[in-house]
């Protein structure tokens, strides 16, 4: 673990993140490496605010930071974009649920892998991700959960999809880390995982 920018975080001091990232990216690390020591200290914010240390502006606060450290252009660079399009993805993060940072994540490793991406953002219902399908006739459909509650939309958008016909045609990744892979049997996703470079590798043995 990367202890300074990782405790940086947790204090969510903003200017020794950033200059500890663009040390890090400098002396060779690569984004992926910056986002999971960045995850480790949300992580961190996250225990802070179950005990009632931390409040809802700090998670605001976590939420800026790792954002604004995703638009440092050394970390853009490292998803280029190749021309040739090999998919679509329909991506979202689901009905109740605001966080978007992992969904982002995804999105633009994907973008990297060659799919052409469809961010439908946050709070997607299952009617929104059904009309998004109809439209956009993706090859993937993956739907972001971080919170223990968005799993009820993720199961009403999975029945959706299954009432309407429309469950067949696509394969559907979930990720999000408070999803257990059990649940996912119970719901039907056809592949779960919290883990990025794993997710992209899925999404690329199905297309
Ligand atoms: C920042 C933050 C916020 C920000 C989010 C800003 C944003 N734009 O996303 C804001 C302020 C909006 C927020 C709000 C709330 N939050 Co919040 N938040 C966090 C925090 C600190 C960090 C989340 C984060 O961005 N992590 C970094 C990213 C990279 O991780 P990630 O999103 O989990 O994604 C990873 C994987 O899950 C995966 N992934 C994600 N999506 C997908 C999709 C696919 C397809 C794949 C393959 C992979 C994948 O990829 C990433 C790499 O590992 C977490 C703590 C934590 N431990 O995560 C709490 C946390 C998630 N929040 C929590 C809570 C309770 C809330 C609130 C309910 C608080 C409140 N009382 O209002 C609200 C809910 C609002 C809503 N309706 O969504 C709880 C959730 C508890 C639970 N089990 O449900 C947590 C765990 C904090 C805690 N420990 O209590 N939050």
């Amino acid at each position: 673990m990367d202890e300074i920018l990782v405790h940086a975080v947790e204090q969510l001091d903003e200017k020794t993140v950033k200059e500890v990232v663009i040390d890090r990216l400098q002396a060779g690390f690569g984004p992926l490496y910056i986002q999971e020591q960045v995850s480790l200290g949300m992580d961190k914010v996250g225990i802070l605010y179950e005990q009632g240390e931390y409040f809802i502006a700090d998670l605001i606060m976590a939420g800026v930071i790792f954002k604004d450290i995703l638009e440092l252009d050394e970390m853009k660079s490292g998803f280029s974009v190749p021309s040739e399009k090999i998919g679509t993805v329909v991506i979202g993060t689901a009905a109740g649920d605001l966080h978007d940072i992992g969904k982002n994540i995804f999105g633009s490793m994907l973008k990297s892998a060659g799919f052409n991406v469809v961010d439908l953002g946050v709070d997607v219902s299952p009617e929104d991700f059904c009309r998004a399908i109809l439209g956009a006739k993706p090859d993937i459909v993956a739907i972001s959960g971080v919170l223990t509650i968005a799993l009820e939309s993720i199961n009403a958008t999975i029945e959706l999809l299954r009432q309407v016909g429309m469950r067949d045609n696509v394969k559907v990744i979930l990720g999000g880390k408070c999803v257990s892979p059990s649940a996912c049997n119970i719901i039907g996703v056809d592949a779960y995982t919290t883990d990025l470079p794993e997710g992209v590798k899925i999404c690329l043995s199905w297309v």
